[in-house]
């Protein structure tokens, strides 16, 4: 627990992100709520999940909560880490995982695959976002790094499976199927890669090439199109869901 955020650039973004993942939330209900077919709930309760636990966790940050300031072994402090973001993300990449793979008729070891190396990938980041250095032969910014390293060699190869794996699998589906799986996988792999790069040089990898309200309305932005607009995209396409959840 700590203050609230401090500078307006941050609260502002942290506010925003707060009301557009809660009309994100209300959005996918209205649309999930007169859907009958069992197999096309699942996608709109998925989708609904990963926008209201979003919108509590942005709730949470902009009330000061979720924030940690870590102490580097060289003496340096780091004020103020989110580790909200990895409890969001630890439970809602998973679930934007599984949206994909039931739409490109993944298997359960397949989608098991996705969600271990995804939940990989977000744990190791956060033990990189907290680590001190202490005790470490690396100094705390090459520490961190290293973390930062081995989370995205997590993520090189859940990029790997989505290029490879459940892109095959996709191919096999009706063309519209296909295509929507394509429009989405294009979708993640080009924002979540920005995810790294905005860690990197923001406030956690210690490089500071920019600032922390600068770092927040980025991954705020990056947060919405991810889930709100991932989800729009997903749920819009009612008869392409049909033919998904058919071929299931
Ligand atoms: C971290 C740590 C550094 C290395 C890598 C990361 C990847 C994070 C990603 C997050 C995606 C979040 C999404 C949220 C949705 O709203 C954890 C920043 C590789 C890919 C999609």
């Amino acid at each position: 627990m700590s203050a609230p955020p401090s500078g307006s650039l941050e609260q502002i973004a942290l506010g925003i992100g707060t009301l557009g993942m809660a009309l994100g939330t209300l959005a996918f209900v209205a649309m999930g709520s007169g859907e009958t077919d069992e197999r096309k709930q699942e996608f709109f309760i998925i989708t609904t999940f990963i926008a209201g636990i979003a919108s509590v966790a942005y709730f949470s940050m902009f009330q000061g909560f979720g924030v940690i300031s870590v102490e580097l072994a060289n003496g340096t402090t780091l004020e103020r880490i989110y580790w909200a973001r990895y409890a969001d993300w630890l439970f809602t990449t998973p679930l934007l995982l599984l949206d994909l793979g039931l739409l490109a008729g993944a298997d359960r070891n397949t989608l098991a695959t996705l969600v271990g190396l995804d939940a990989g990938m977000i744990v190791t980041g956060l033990v990189g976002a907290l680590a001190t250095g202490g005790g470490s032969s690396l100094s705390p910014g090459a520490t961190r790094i290293a973390w930062w390293g081995i989370s995205c060699g997590f993520f090189v190869v859940l990029l790997y499976y989505l290029v490879s794996t459940l892109s095959n699998l996709a191919a096999q589906q009706s063309g519209d199927v296909a295509s929507l799986f394509s429009t989405l996988r294009n979708l993640v792999i080009v924002l979540w890669t920005a995810y790294p790069i905005v860690w990197i040089i923001g406030t956690e990898g210690t490089l500071n090439i920019v600032g922390l309200g600068v770092e927040t309305v980025l991954f705020m932005v990056l947060d919405l199109t991810a889930k709100v607009g991932f989800g729009f995209i997903l749920l819009r396409s009612r008869d392409v869901l049909d033919q998904a959840s058919a071929a299931a």
